[in-house]
């Protein structure tokens, strides 16, 4: 490696390298010191933002002494490296895991309060750092963590949203959407100024012969936008290993606005330059699972992937070596389709940049990359008009027309004359325009594609990509079952469990071997042991219940099973089939006399997450589930025996507090199309029995944790396709009980029925795609079962204990492993424990 600092200078560098602080005294004395000169204030004006700003500058400091270490060592090592390409990473709050992560959160906890504070009111003052939408992007975050906590070289690399996921306000039952301007401090974040990449837009290509008579095709002109690198540390748990991630922020490549119009009195035009190439890294597109083709984000897509490759491409150059061993040094997991034109990028720098024959240069593409699809909704999948293409990137239009070529040639050769086949898998849809097929350049340009559930990867196998499996043979598609941190989701949102588990099972241990786990099912009829797991859940439904009243108003009793379902709302996620259950509920209730309601197990029934702004049945589900808990809420027939909350603005940082409450959470997407879902794994990670329908993880929870610890209900994913054919060319008789729903919500019960007429109208009129009516019985059956089963708390605790004893395979500690082993074959770099690492247990 290069030095700028010249041999006999070096000493000095050495001796007084940071180091990093470890005890009391020197976090005290670091805050102290970033209060006082980072942030100009003093003990006299130090509030709890200036010591939360403090508190996570001293932590940044210890990280980033890591990190470079970290970044020395994988150099020097010279080993391959993983680099994960994610349009998106949610990661939530970073002092809390800091502080775990590298083991002294103790040490902050007692020198904060030396200085005056509490440590929980200072981990709240921090703002989530927001950057994606649901569970693909908080997948992407818990990956962070495994490949660290494993020792992995690995980076993340993404874009530096100014706005992340809109802030969700209620306002009279309707969702309301807010910028969320997270920026004004970020301490977790190091601007790299000096690693800035141009990036070319528009323009057009000029072909031409060279003197060796090589085709050489040069994009010129158009238009050129910075990308300047900002490196966020990312800790490993108990291991010196730090990673980055590394987001882009866009600019004006010319640095400044113009002066000359500004001069001539045109202000507006002197920044619409800088402004618009700042509008590419603006806002994050608030979708889920689902696909708008709008020019500015294909524009977020070729500005990140192009300055990231560049950046990877400069290393490598770096190392001097040849270009074939590209993929032995380098692996890119495209974090579903949103990177996808990082092949053609590379394919485009190989031919058209490094001189390398195209044949030379797509076998180097090809064994870099690696796929991970994540939906199989129609309507999620990635398409790009042509046209907005040949605008945007002229040259690679031409190369996705070559890349196609070469490949329906190679289906030509192996299935001659099935011209089908070919119109099937052409990259190139023959559509009005022709669309570019993202799902398809990806698998063509990939090594291995694989699906995030074992059902989900069955899927994409027998359907969505079956012509695929017959040209590139079986082998190129493979499952790899997602997982989560057991940091943050046990360990950081459950202290009081992590605690009693560490006791039991000698030690943190198991935060880092998962399986460790199984230790607990010799407790599972532990007296002792089952009323303190009992207290455990107890305090943390008092800690929700306290948050809902301070953020709702209504009163909730802690003792009353709290049923939760929380994540993107979303018509196949079917939160409307559990409004209309609680609708279901209610009228029985009603219906009860006193005697029969005193048997009933009371319920909370908490939903909360975000629609998409421009998702109007998303929106009318939440207006129906405000309007449900208002009118329930507050009749008093139904007292404790009921209440249904709606918990505005679900994020990462609300998940920490709501995932360890649930005594239920409901995990019931129509079968086959929730590819895996994570929530479900965290909450019975965090002891809570699940209620699901046999889809994406929901199966492998099962067969993990036992088939008497689930609740599981509806049609299976192989009778879906039958029931919507019958829905629509049959018969279709709605199942009695939800129409005695639809009846009240139609009698103006809870308000004007008008507000939820495409609602129920699309299940009753319009082939109710979802099949809310033909899950129904099942559904409302199986939560009698779940009230039934509740009564009998020790059976119900003993559930709980052996299901969390049996959810090691979850860890994404194990699915980082697969990837690593099956994809990406990359090795972890051992470390030292050079490091001044805390030691807490
Ligand atoms: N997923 O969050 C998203 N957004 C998409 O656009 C497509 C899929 C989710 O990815 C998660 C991580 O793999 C899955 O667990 C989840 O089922 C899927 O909907």
């Amino acid at each position: 490696v290069e030095a700028l600092i010249p041999e006999h200078q070096r000493d000095a560098w050495k001796k007084f390298q940071a180091k990093p602080w470890v005890s009391k005294d020197d976090f005290e004395k670091e805050v102290v010191r970033h209060v006082e000169t980072t942030l100009a204030r003093s003990m006299f004006n130090c509030d709890e933002t200036a010591a939360y700003a403090a508190a996570s500058l001293a932590f940044r400091d210890r990280l980033i002494t890591e990190w470079n270490r970290t970044q020395q060592r994988q150099t020097f090592a010279d080993t391959k490296r993983v680099y994960y390409l994610s349009l998106e990473f949610l990661m939530g709050r970073a002092l809390d895991n800091a502080m775990l992560n590298v083991g002294l959160k103790n040490v902050a906890k007692e020198g904060l309060s030396e200085l005056g504070f509490r440590i929980e009111d200072i981990i709240n003052q921090e703002h989530d750092a927001a950057l994606g939408n649901g569970g693909l992007g908080r997948l992407a975050a818990c990956f962070l963590d495994s490949m660290a906590s494993l020792n992995f070289p690995a980076w993340g690399y993404g874009l530096r949203y100014k706005y992340g996921i809109f802030k969700q306000e209620i306002v009279d039952g309707y969702q309301v959407e807010v910028p969320d301007y997270w920026l004004d401090f970020n301490p977790w974040e190091f601007p790299r100024h000096d690693i800035v990449v141009d990036v070319q837009f528009y323009g057009g290509v000029r072909k031409y012969q060279d003197d060796d008579g090589k085709n050489v095709a040069v994009w010129e002109g158009g238009e050129i936008v910075r990308a300047v690198a900002y490196d966020v540390p990312i800790p490993g748990f108990n291991t010196p290993t730090t990673n980055n991630m590394r987001l882009w922020s866009s600019k004006a490549a010319s640095g400044e606005f113009d002066f000359q119009k500004f001069n001539s009195g045109d202000y507006e035009s002197s920044v619409a330059d800088q402004q618009r190439a700042e509008t590419i890294s603006a806002v994050l597109y608030p979708n889920d699972n689902l696909d708008r083709g709008k020019e500015l984000r294909l524009k977020q897509q070729y500005f990140w992937v192009a300055a990231s490759l560049y950046d990877i491409v400069r290393r490598f150059k770096k190392s001097k070596r040849a270009w074939s061993e590209f993929p032995d040094q380098i692996a890119i997991q495209l974090n579903d389709t949103h990177p996808t034109l990082a092949i053609v990028e590379l394919q485009r720098i190989l031919i058209d940049m490094e001189g390398l024959d195209w044949d030379e240069a797509w076998a180097i593409v090809t064994n870099t990359f690696g796929y991970t699809n994540h939906t199989v909704l129609p309507e999620a999948l990635e398409k790009w008009s042509v046209p907005l293409f040949q605008n945007l990137l002229p040259r690679h239009l031409q190369i996705i027309y070559d890349i196609n070529m070469f490949f329906l040639q190679s289906v030509e050769r192996k299935f001659p004359g099935d011209r089908d086949m070919l119109a099937r898998v052409s990259i190139i849809e023959e559509s009005q325009p022709k669309m570019v097929r993202m799902a398809f350049l990806a698998i063509v340009g990939s090594h291995k594609v694989n699906g995030v559930a074992e059902l989900h990867s069955d899927l994409i196998r027998t359907t969505i990509f079956k012509d695929f499996v017959k040209i590139f043979g079986p082998d190129k598609f493979t499952n790899v079952t997602n997982g989560i941190t057991p940091r943050r989701w046990l360990h950081q949102a459950n202290p009081r469990l992590s605690e009693l588990i560490a006791s039991k099972t000698g030690g943190l241990g198991f935060l880092k071997d998962l399986n460790v786990l199984n230790e607990l099912e010799k407790f599972a009829d532990d007296k002792e042991f089952k009323k303190e797991w009992a207290e455990i859940k107890y305090a943390n439904k008092v800690k929700l219940a306290k948050y809902i009243k301070s953020t709702t108003g209504v009163t909730v009793n802690p003792s009353a099973l709290f049923d939760i379902q929380v994540k993107r709302i979303h018509e196949y996620k079917r939160q409307q089939l559990n409004i209309f259950g609680v609708i279901h509920r209610y009228l029985t209730i009603k219906a009860m006399t006193a005697e029969e309601r005193k048997k009933l197990a009371p319920r909370v029934s908490i939903f909360g997450g975000k629609a998409a702004p421009g998702y109007w049945m998303a929106k009318t589900i939440i207006h129906l589930i405000n309007n449900v808990g208002a009118v329930v809420n507050k009749d008093p027939d139904v007292g404790d025996l009921l209440k249904v909350i709606f918990l505005e603005d679900y994020n990462v940082s609300k998940a920490e507090i709501i995932t360890p409450a649930s005594d239920i959470s409901e995990h019931i997407s129509t079968a086959g199309t929730e590819a895996s879902g994570t929530s479900n794994m965290k909450f019975v990670l965090n002891g809570g029995l699940i209620i699901g329908t046999c889809d994406g993880a929901n199966i492998e929870i099962t067969r993990e944790i036992g088939e008497n610890n689930i609740f599981l209900f509806g049609n299976l994913a192989e009778d879906v396709e039958d029931l919507r054919h019958t829905h629509n060319y049959g018969s279709h008789t709605l199942d009695p009980d939800l129409v005695k729903v639809f009846d009240l919500i139609k009698s103006d019960a809870f308000g004007d029925a008008g507000a939820f007429g495409a609602l129920t109208g699309s299940i009753e009129d319009h082939g109710d795609y979802y099949l809310v009516s033909d899950d129904f019985h099942s559904y409302i059956k199986t939560q009698a079962l779940v009230d039934e089963a509740y009564k009998n708390q020790d059976e119900w605790i003993t559930k709980t204990i052996l299901s969390v004893a049996r959810m090691g395979f979850f860890s994404s500690d194990r699915c980082i492993n697969e990837y690593a082993e099956m994809i990406w074959n990359v090795e972890p770099l051992p470390v030292e424990k050079e490091s001044g690492l805390g030691k807490e247990e």
